[in-house]
C-alpha cells in the first residue's frame, strides 16, 4: 500500500517543455484543472499529498517521476538524462531526505525514473536516451544491497520504459504490442496494448485503483475485466509534453 505522494504543479512555461508528440501546445489552464483531478484521484486512492509549487526554471518540472525512484524504505536520487531537466532532482532531494534514506545517482550516470519499473521484488531498469549504462549500474548496485531482482533492458522507439511497460499488481502487466517480446517479461500476465490505444499502457495502480488515461476504450474494458477498480483521468495536456499518468507523481 502507498501512503504518500510527491507531486508538483505545472509552472506556466510548461509549453515550453520538451516534446516529440506533435500534437500541438497545451493549454496551461487545462493542464491546471487535469492536474489538481490527477491530486483528487490520488487522494481517493488514500494518498497524503506533498504538492510542490511550479518551478517555472523547469518547464517539465510536474513530471516528478524522472527525478527519483522511490520504495517505502529508501529513494534513489536520479540524474536526469536530458540537459534541460538537469537539476529538477535538487528540490526533490531536499523533500525525500526527512522521509527517506536517500542514495544518489552520480555524474557520468544518468537515469530518468520513468525508465525503472518496480514489480513486487523484481526492478526493471530501461536503457534509453535518457538512462545510461553508468546510470543503470548504478542503480542495479543499489538495488542488489535491498535484495531486489534486476533487469537491465534496452528501450527502443519510446520515451522511457514506462511509456510502453507498467506493472499493475497481481502479476499483471499492461504491454504495447512492438515491445512483448522481451524474454524478461514473459512471465508476466501481458495484456497487449495495440497500435490505436499505445498511449494506455500508461498506467498507474494506486492501492486499490488503477488509474487510467480517459479515452482509451479497449484498455479500459481489459482493465475492468481483471477486476479492477478503474478511475479514468483526461490527460490531454500531460500527452501533448509526452508525460503520462505515472510521471505525474512519486508514490511511497
Ligand atoms: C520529458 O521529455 O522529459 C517530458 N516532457 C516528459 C517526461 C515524461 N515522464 C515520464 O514518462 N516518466
Amino acid at each position: 500500500m502507498f501512503t504518500k505522494a510527491v507531486v508538483r504543479k505545472p509552472a506556466h512555461t510548461f509549453a515550453s517543455g520538451i516534446t516529440e508528440a506533435n500534437l500541438g501546445k497545451p493549454a496551461y489552464k487545462l493542464a491546471l484543472k487535469q492536474h489538481d483531478a490527477y491530486c483528487e484521484a490520488l487522494a481517493k486512492c488514500g494518498l497524503e499529498l506533498i504538492v510542490l509549487e511550479a518551478d517555472p526554471e523547469f518547464p517539465d518540472s510536474c513530471f516528478v517521476e524522472d527525478t527519483a525512484v522511490v520504495t517505502k524504505d529508501f529513494g534513489v536520487i536520479a540524474r536526469p538524462g536530458n540537459k534541460k531537466r538537469l537539476g529538477e532532482e535538487i528540490e526533490i532531494k531536499k523533500v525525500l531526505e526527512p522521509l527517506l534514506p536517500l542514495y544518489s545517482i552520480t555524474e557520468p550516470g544518468t537515469l530518468d525514473g520513468g525508465d525503472v519499473m518496480q514489480a513486487d521484488n523484481q526492478f526493471f531498469i530501461g536503457l534509453s536516451n535518457r538512462t545510461n549504462l553508468t546510470g543503470s549500474r548504478q542503480l542495479k548496485e543499489i538495488l542488489d544491497k535491498q535484495n531486489y531482482t534486476i533487469y537491465v533492458i534496452p528501450v527502443c522507439n519510446i520515451l522511457h520504459f514506462k511509456t510502453g511497460v507498467n506493472y499493475l499488481g497481481e502479476n499483471n502487466i499492461l504491454i504495447q504490442e512492438s515491445i512483448c517480446t522481451m524474454n524478461e517479461l514473459s512471465a508476466f500476465n501481458r495484456i497487449i496494448i495495440e497500435q490505436d490505444e499505445l498511449y494506455a499502457a500508461n498506467c498507474l495502480r494506486v492501492n486499490d485503483y488503477v488509474l487510467i488515461p480517459k479515452g482509451f476504450p479497449k484498455t479500459k474494458s481489459n482493465v475492468e475485466k481483471l477486476g479492477y477498480k478503474i478511475i479514468e483521468l483526461d490527460m490531454s495536456e500531460f500527452q501533448k509534453m509526452d508525460g503520462g499518468l505515472s510521471c505525474l507523481s512519486l508514490r511511497f
